[in-house]
């Protein structure tokens, strides 16, 4: 049996009815399911170790901080970081993003300053950029897609990187699927030494990372969406970068010393972590690195592969459809839309037959105005999903599409 057939067993959510039909969860690139594994950590956690972390001299708190600590490590293993000071706990991609605008962002960044994004970044890594630009009058400048083929158009990156100061950029696309060069991206930047941030939400649970290798200087990504829970994230940046920075928010953690009219600042990564941390999901969000290390990043990404060409061609093969995004070195997204019919029609008609798409803009409404239309119709695959999914999913689509077009 197909192991990623034999992982199905770890989800019981999957195996469950909606609507009187057998569940088809094609909604991942918005949150991914969690294996009994994660579940049972977060439970075994607050059964037999949960206290506040640091601070404390007694027993639980000290297992709550050494789960905590070892939840750090465990991730800047997954990344292939320098060391564990270069995690940095979030809610996840978003506030990471956040927390490079407001605190490297508001540090190093003045009027006319130039931050380069892309014209498929979600709107997690525009709208923080966007708040900069009203407080401080910064620029921002796109690299731009290709509607046709729904990749970056790099013909003039020398020019666009021109008196940057920051490149911000997605790797994996959460409407088209794209994977983005960022190695290369990385390096033309850091050749002028610009600063670089990878959003790397829509691949962080589906592909090997490495941050040393991508040569980048944040790179942020959410549990929710890699079998982690939900709340907690991790932005990694490079340590000397990090001890440069400002704090984040202001409270307890983050201070070394504290007087009336003055304070000492903590330490990074702790500088960044005011407040209790969320302990218990920083320790399932270990338990879900821990998993998808068995199955194999490598093999999990093969499998998505598989699954979005596969159901690129039978997509492709329905009448009236238009297909998003590349053909090949393509992730486990996959944007279609139909002539005459609402993306949010079509999906809503799929929901009664047990299939969990997602329609509207993904977040990435400028990228959709590019693209000539308000919204998709996105099925995002993981490696629970099955080639057969993909078949009845087909079915349930041209059945909706009969239906409402005729
Ligand atoms: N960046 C990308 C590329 C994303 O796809 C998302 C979420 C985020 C950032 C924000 O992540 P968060 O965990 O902080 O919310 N994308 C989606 C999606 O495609 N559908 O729902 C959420």
């Amino acid at each position: 049996m197909d192991i990623f057939l034999r992982t199905r067993g770890d989800f019981p959510i999957l195996s469950q009815e909606i609507h009187g039909k057998p569940l088809i969860y094609f909604d991942n690139a918005a949150s991914s399911q969690k294996p009994r594994s994660v579940v049972d950590t977060l439970v075994n956690y607050y059964e037999t170790s949960h206290a506040n972390v640091h601070r404390g001299v007694h027993e639980l708190s000290n297992r709550a901080t050494e789960a905590y600590e070892k939840a750090r490590a465990r991730a800047a293993l997954f990344l292939h970081a320098e060391r564990a000071e270069e995690i940095i706990f979030t809610r996840g991609t978003t506030e990471g993003i956040n927390l490079v605008a407001s605190t490297w962002g508001a540090a190093n960044l003045k009027e006319s300053d130039v931050v380069l994004l892309t014209e498929m970044e979600h709107h997690s890594n525009i709208v923080p950029w966007l708040m900069l630009k009203e407080r401080l009058g910064i620029q921002l400048r796109y690299i731009p897609v290709d509607p046709e083929k729904g990749t970056l158009d790099l013909t003039d990156l020398g020019q666009l990187l021109e008196g940057v100061k920051l490149l911000s950029m997605v790797h994996v696309s959460n409407t088209l699927g794209t994977i983005n060069p960022v190695k290369e991206l990385c390096t033309a930047a850091r050749e002028r030494n610009i600063i670089t941030l990878v959003d790397a939400a829509q691949s962080a649970g589906h592909m090997l990372l490495d941050v040393q290798e991508i040569g980048c200087d944040f790179l942020a990504l959410s549990g929710h969406k890699m079998c982690g829970p939900t709340g907690i994230g991790v932005l990694y940046g490079r340590f000397a970068l990090l001890e440069t920075m400002p704090p984040y928010q202001g409270g307890g953690e983050m201070i070394e010393t504290v007087d009336f009219d003055s304070v000492v600042y903590n330490v990074a990564p702790h500088k960044f972590e005011a407040g209790t941390p969320n302990i218990a999901d920083a320790v399932g969000l270990a338990a879900a690195m821990d998993y998808l290390d068995d199955l194999g990043r490598g093999r999990i990404y093969e499998h998505d592969l598989m699954l979005a060409q596969y159901a690129r061609e039978r997509f492709g093969a329905l009448e009236g459809v238009r297909i998003l995004g590349p053909a090949t070195e393509r992730a486990g997204v996959l944007s279609f839309l139909f002539k005459d019919l609402h993306a949010l029609d079509l999906v809503s008609f799929a929901d009664r037959k047990g299939l969990a798409l997602r329609a509207g803009h993904h977040c990435n409404q400028p990228l959709m105005k590019k693209l000539g239309t308000d919204a998709t119709a996105r099925a995002s695959f993981y490696f629970y999903n099955t080639v057969n999914e993909v078949d009845q999913a087909v079915e349930i689509i041209e059945g909706v599409r009969r239906k409402l077009l005729g």
